[in-house]
């Protein structure tokens, strides 16, 4: 967990106990807000802190929120947090993982219920004393009890605490593309169908899968649902009903070089199938991709214009109380068409937003759709490795498979000297694999192969070969592998040596974070992006899904900043190469144009700018 993390779940914890407390839901918002704040810095909260006045500058974080967040960066806590920790039993927190249980439904099932642990809940599920509290039914009482059974088999709550782990998107994406696909199947031609969610607006990791389909008859509903809880792959089926279904799939698929990594994220994941009418096919798709923030944020909008939003359509507003019921089961008809997104965002005179872009950051206040880069757009692979070092192919095999790809360029970019486990090349044998490069490349045709190394960044930052060696070659990608553990300045004043260097060309995944795994390096982003653009060095975003480096949030910063970005999948096996799509989405999160992205431009653009810094 980066310090930001830690701070940002302290924060929100914060929130959390307020509202258990009772306390003022003014004062407990603003600590959700803060985290959010936090959450979304690309910034070291140590550094940020380290200047009152750029905290008093970040949105959402007022004088006395900056107090408690300098105290956190000074003595790693805060005292509120622990006074507020005093007053509420250990085991409620717990119930903060049940998935649909709020703070808020649980502090009255502990004021009037006296429950304190989960134990005690389940016990008066069993005893049905939870009937008697406010606003609980019997349907309510039985998505908690599934609830419950859910997260004991995730291996969270049942004691230890620790929240269900989030799936990698590049696991998730293949088994919801299956799922898709054999609901297609099951439906007759022409059906909707389509995951939204998390997943549809591409974030690096995914808490369940959601899955919108659009029946136009009832038999053919009935045919979605079988397929659905009867698929391959399923270890069991949380709720099914007439129009959705909660099921659990196993893992699957070939995960390459990390596939043992799978291991220990309870084994499957949660998907949830929503059947909905073709006509409000938009407004329901817009509903579950969300983010919940997003939707607030749309559903406000539409409140200001006298409109209700739903996940049916547009309604004039005539219920602000919510007593009624939802419109369109009152027999009340959407103001505008429902069946596509596009028609709701203009409707509500909203330019489009990419589902990708939809967490509430701004893009609600958008004059114009900006034109996001695409899969199509790459031209270049410009990060790979071979045999040479930790690779699967030669290099012929590599360019033949980005020629099959349609790049124009591939690099050739194996491990430097001191990267010994993965086979780096000491300076004669560097040498001999340009030589060996040289003569691949005059026997493939059709695409450009490029001499180039994967040079490691030392803990001080100076880089693996020295420069009359790097003047040899056609790319450098610079990337720190080892040493990951540094303080922010000293991972700032290394990285920022390297990006000096001028024969450097392309600062790999800067980080070197791996989601799930370990937080990598926090260096100061804004001098990065500064120097980075300063000295003409493209930032790697590294396409693969344990990586995604940089992340969404640093992508934004570097592109305000004005950077330019490389592209990249690191391609150590053939599989590798399909991880772009998990690269392009993170860069459509972080705002990334084509012009930006130096694996869009054309061969004599690229080529161009990669010999300045060689003459
Ligand atoms: P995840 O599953 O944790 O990776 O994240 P999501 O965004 O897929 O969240 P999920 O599966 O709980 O819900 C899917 C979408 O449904 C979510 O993005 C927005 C919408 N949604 C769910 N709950 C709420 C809610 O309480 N309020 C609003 N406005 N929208 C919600
Ligand atoms: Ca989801
Ligand atoms: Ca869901
Ligand atoms: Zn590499």
């Amino acid at each position: 967990m980066s310090a930001n993390e830690a701070l940002a779940a302290r924060l929100h914890e914060m929130s959390q106990l307020m509202d258990l407390l009772g306390i003022d839901s003014f004062r407990s918002s603003a600590h959700a807000r803060a985290a959010r704040a936090i959450e979304s810095q690309s910034t070291d909260i140590a550094l940020l802190a380290s200047d009152r006045k750029a905290l008093l500058a970040v949105e959402g974080i007022g004088p006395k929120m900056a107090d408690k967040i300098i105290e956190f960066c000074k003595d790693g806590k805060i005292k509120e947090h622990a006074e507020l920790l005093e007053q509420v039993p250990q085991g409620l927190l717990q119930l903060l993982d049940i998935p649909g249980l709020g703070p808020k439904t649980i502090r009255i099932m502990w004021q009037d219920g006296k429950v304190t642990d989960l134990a005690g809940l389940e016990k008066s599920i069993a005893d049905g004393s939870i009937l008697s509290l406010p606003r609980m039914g019997a349907k309510s009482v039985e998505k908690i009890k599934q609830s419950i059974a859910f997260i004991k088999q995730q291996g969270g709550a049942g004691g230890d605490g620790a929240a269900p782990k989030r799936l990698w998107i590049g696991v998730a994406q293949p088994i919801a593309d299956r799922v898709v696909a054999l609901l297609q199947k099951a439906g007759d031609p022409g059906l909707k169908v389509a995951f939204a969610g998390s997943l549809r607006r591409g974030k690096e990791t995914i808490g369940d899968i959601d899955i919108l389909a659009a029946p136009r008859t009832p038999d053919e509903a009935g045919r979605i649902m079988t397929a659905f809880c009867k698929m391959p792959g399923i270890i069991g089926v949380l709720v099914s009903g007439d129009v959705k279904a909660s099921v659990r799939v196993g893992l699957e698929g070939e995960f390459g070089r990390w596939g043992n990594e799978t291991v220990g994220s309870g084994g499957g994941i949660q998907m949830d199938l929503k059947m909905v009418p073709p006509d409000s096919w938009g407004a329901a798709m817009m509903y579950f991709t969300g983010s919940k923030e997003h939707n607030i944020a749309m559903r406000e909008r539409a409140r200001k214009r006298g409109l209700t939003l739903t996940d049916y359509g547009l309604f004039p507003e005539d219920d602000p109380d919510k007593k009624l019921g939802p419109p369109h089961s009152r027999g009340i008809k959407s103001i505008c068409p429902a069946d596509t997104e596009e028609a709701l965002f203009k409707a509500l005179e909203v330019a489009y937003a990419h589902p990708e872009t939809r967490e509430d950051l701004g893009e609600i206040g958008w004059k114009q759709t900006p034109h996001l880069i695409e899969l199509p757009d790459i031209k270049a692979e410009l990060h790979a490795h071979t045999t040479a070092s930790d690779g699967r192919m030669s290099i012929e095999e590599l360019a033949e498979n980005a020629k099959a790809r349609g790049f124009h360029t591939i690099a050739v970019t194996d491990h430097s000297q001191s990267s010994a486990v993965a086979g780096g090349l000491k300076v004669d044998r560097l040498l001999e694999h340009i030589e060996n490069i040289r003569k691949a490349s005059a026997k493939v045709k059709g695409i450009t192969i490029l001499a180039g190394s994967e040079v490691d960044i030392l803990a001080d930052g100076q880089l693996d070969y020295p420069d009359d060696i790097l003047a040899k070659l056609d790319i450098v990608v610079a990337s720190p592998h080892a040493g990951l553990s540094q303080d922010p300045i000293t991972a700032t004043a290394r990285l920022l040596r390297a990006i000096e260097n001028p024969y450097i060309h392309i600062l790999g995944h800067p980080t070197g974070r791996q989601i799930n795994k370990r937080p990598g390096l926090s260096p100061d982003m804004a001098k990065l992006y500064a120097a980075a653009k300063l000295h003409n060095v493209a930032l790697e975003i590294n396409t693969h899904w344990i990586r995604l480096d940089l992340r969404d949030i640093h992508i934004r910063g570097a592109m305000e900043a004005g950077c330019l970005l490389a592209i990249d999948s690191d391609v150590h096996e053939t599989v590798d190469f399909d991880n772009l799509r998990y690269g392009i989405l993170t860069a459509r999160r972080g705002g990334v144009t084509p012009d930006r992205c130096i694996n869009t431009w054309d061969s004599r653009k690229l080529h161009a700018w990669l010999n300045r810094k060689r003459k």
